[in-house]
């Protein structure tokens, strides 16, 4: 089963898994194959202090999909590290909706109503030069199209950006090589409102469909602040996006695979051929000066243009296309149909002469069509196709849904000239455990990958782990592709489900990580203020080891209550919290933070409140009461600083 030319690392790997076992030390066939002491991915025994804090090169920045938020665990010990709550709530890692500033992010602007689920699908680190810079982690909610900005200092939400003019179904999202653009693009199709409806004027029934839909860029500010800088209107819908860098910059490409513009399965399937769309971004940026666009009324600073007024070109693809990927010189998209063996790669040069030359075979609601056998060529390597990364020696890596594997494929020019192989073959075919959704390679969708790692996140598990009921975990492989063949070197289980992840180096991360917020200059006073004209308790309360202060709070019932918090810890991991009894309130609060809290005293009664946290000896004790009276029985005489 092993090829003569395997090297050590492979072996040892390959052998330990041909017998179901991970410690190379229990395990007969490997002790044979090999000694345990030649892998480099042998763990130590016993396990030194901070053994994984110096081994970790990267971090890996997870979506958490139907979970709303994002995992972030380290590489290679795939050693989970946090949950970057966003779209959700999580009192774990202080998110929650009775903190107002989360409120107001987690509130559509459109509806006021308050959402507390979403579904992460793209994070996308921001870039400077085409490269990670480990400002800030941005992500798409696919089921309501939201953007979410994290602070990577401090691994929190900072703003939510909800897209305007469409209701949902926001997928492919993207970065350009500088974060001062972001691009994406609407997936489930809409019926936007009149004026929407009207300016596009393509056929469009609210019953029967086909529908509209819009790619949109994100203007990204200095201080990271987003708004949307236009929208462009046209006939489909599109699925996943790259912005170009290199050779193809200036250029962003998506996929669509429902050029049918049908409204169920079957329909969408009729094509042998849908569509990879070449959009120039100049050309949008055109269209805005010269006035070609209109606003909504519900958005009257975003730009509605549409899709004729702008420079876009389409290119056959094979059968529903899904993912669609750029090499580091941006010379080649690779993208592929979900049901055909066929991967197609387009070279950016043969795209720009076609353009050029106008070598176009047709065109489809104006849009000119290339012919996709002139700027492109095709591979037949496997079926199921979805996503494809690209490391820093020539090689792409393109993930496998149906044949659950990644096969490794050696680039073109000038990559040959580096990696040595045919262009175009299959170099190696790495098994995945089962079914690889997306892939990651550290840096493998920018300019200038890191490589040294695979990570393939399978979507189906069956029987790899402990049983855990019906709804089976997820599955991240972590293979070293610095050989060929490359060697699994660790599984780690996930709950469902991550979309897609990028990889960073530790070092842009844990130089900016914020380890206590900084206290306010002047200190908080404790105490509790009563407003009897808006029957609002203003509780000021600071929390240190092992004290509330207040440790008792008084409070007529029917009143709001808006407790402001203060960790005045100024110790590493010395986060306290606040949990009510009694009350949907529980939230932490990290070392040196301030936060509010809100909720209404609805019900009389003695309610504890108690440190979430095991923070110290006394951490049991560190509690106190919130006594709400009856209102006919409360009196001046009741205030806190009455009794206190
Ligand atoms: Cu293929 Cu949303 Cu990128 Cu899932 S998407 S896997
Ligand atoms: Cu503070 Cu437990
Ligand atoms: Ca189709």
């Amino acid at each position: 089963m092993f090829k003569t030319s395997m090297t050590i690392k492979g072996l040892v790997a390959g052998a330990a898994l041909a017998c179901g076992c991970i410690a190379f030390q229990s395990c007969d066939q490997s002790a044979e194959a090999s000694a345990p002491a030649a892998s480099p991915w042998a763990r130590p025994f016993p396990m030194p202090h901070g053994y994984w804090k110096k081994t970790d090169e990267f971090y890996c920045f997870a979506s958490g999909g139907q979970q709303g938020g994002i995992y972030v665990y380290g590489m290679p010990s795939m050693k989970l590290l946090s949950e970057i709550p966003i779209f959700n709530v999580d009192p774990r890692w202080g998110w929650t909706t009775s903190n107002p500033e989360v409120r107001e992010l987690m509130t559509s602007p459109r509806t006021g109503e308050v959402l507390i689920s979403g579904d992460t699908h793209h994070p996308v680190l921001s870039r400077t030069d085409g490269t990670y810079d480990g400002r800030w982690l941005f992500v798409n909610d696919k089921r309501n199209a939201r953007i979410a900005r994290m602070n990577l200092e401090t691994f929190r939400t900072e703003e939510i950006l909800w897209m305007e003019n469409v209701e949902g179904g926001m997928h492919g999202f993207t970065s350009g090589p500088n974060t001062k653009l972001l691009v994406g693009n609407i997936e489930l199709e809409a019926y936007p409102a009149k004026e929407i409806r009207d300016y596009v004027d393509v056929d469009i029934d609210m019953l029967k469909g086909p529908y509209i839909s819009c790619v949109f860029g994100v203007n990204v500010a200095e201080d990271g602040t987003m708004k949307t800088a236009w929208q462009v209107w046209g006939p489909w819908q599109y699925d996943l996006v790259r912005a170009g860098w290199g050779e193809s910059d200036g250029w962003f490409i998506n996929t669509a695979y429902n050029t049918e513009r049908s409204v169920n399965t079957v329909g969408m399937f009729k094509r042998p051929e849908d569509y990879v769309f070449y959009w120039n971004i100049e050309s949008i940026n055109r269209a805005i000066e010269e006035g070609k666009y209109i606003t909504s009324e519900a958005a009257p600073e975003v730009p509605i243009i549409k899709w004729s007024d702008v420079d876009v070109y389409a290119a056959p693809c094979p059968l529903n296309p899904h993912g669609l990927d750029i090499d580091p010189t941006g010379r080649y998209a690779l993208s592929s149909g979900k049901a055909t063996t066929l991967i197609r790669h387009y070279d950016f040069r043969n795209v720009m002469k076609a353009i050029e030359e106008k070598n176009f075979i047709g065109e489809e609601f104006g849009i000119p069509i290339m012919d996709g056998a002139a700027v492109s060529g095709d591979m037949d390597t496997g079926l199921g196709p979805t996503h494809i990364e690209y490391d820093n020696e020539g090689y792409c890596y393109i993930g496998y849904f149906v044949d659950s594997d990644v096969k490794k494929v050696a680039l073109g020019d000038p990559w040959d000239k580096k990696h040595g192989h045919e262009p175009w073959t299959v170099v190696d075919t790495i098994p995945a455990h089962y079914s690889v959704g997306h892939l990651m390679v550290p840096g493998g969708d920018t300019a200038e990958p890191y490589g040294k790692y695979l990570v393939i996140m399978n979507k189906l598990t069956k029987d790899t782990f402990l049983p855990h009921g019906p709804l089976i975990c997820e599955n991240h492989e972590l293979y070293d592709i610095e050989t060929i063949p490359a060697p699994l070197i660790d599984q780690m289980s996930l709950p469902p489900e991550s979309h897609y992840a990028q990889g960073i180096p530790v070092d842009l991360i844990t130089k900016r990580a914020k380890k206590v917020y900084d206290l306010p200059e002047e200190s908080m006073t404790p105490g509790v203020e009563y407003d009897y004209d808006n029957k609002v308790a203003h509780v000021k309360m600071t929390a240190v080891r092992s004290f509330f202060t207040p440790d008792m709070f008084t409070v007529p019932e029917g009143w709001d209550v808006d407790v402001e918090l203060q960790n005045i810890e100024m110790s590493l991991d010395m986060s306290h919290g606040w949990s009510l009894t009694g009350y949907d309130v529980m939230e932490s609060i990290d070392p040196g933070e301030n936060k509010h809290l809100e909720f209404t005293a609805e019900r009389s009664g003695v309610f504890w409140y108690y440190c979430l946290w095991f923070c110290s000896e006394l951490h049991m004790e560190m509690r106190g009461r919130m006594i709400v009276i009856p209102e006919d029985e409360w009196s001046k005489d009741l205030e806190w600083s009455a009794l206190k």
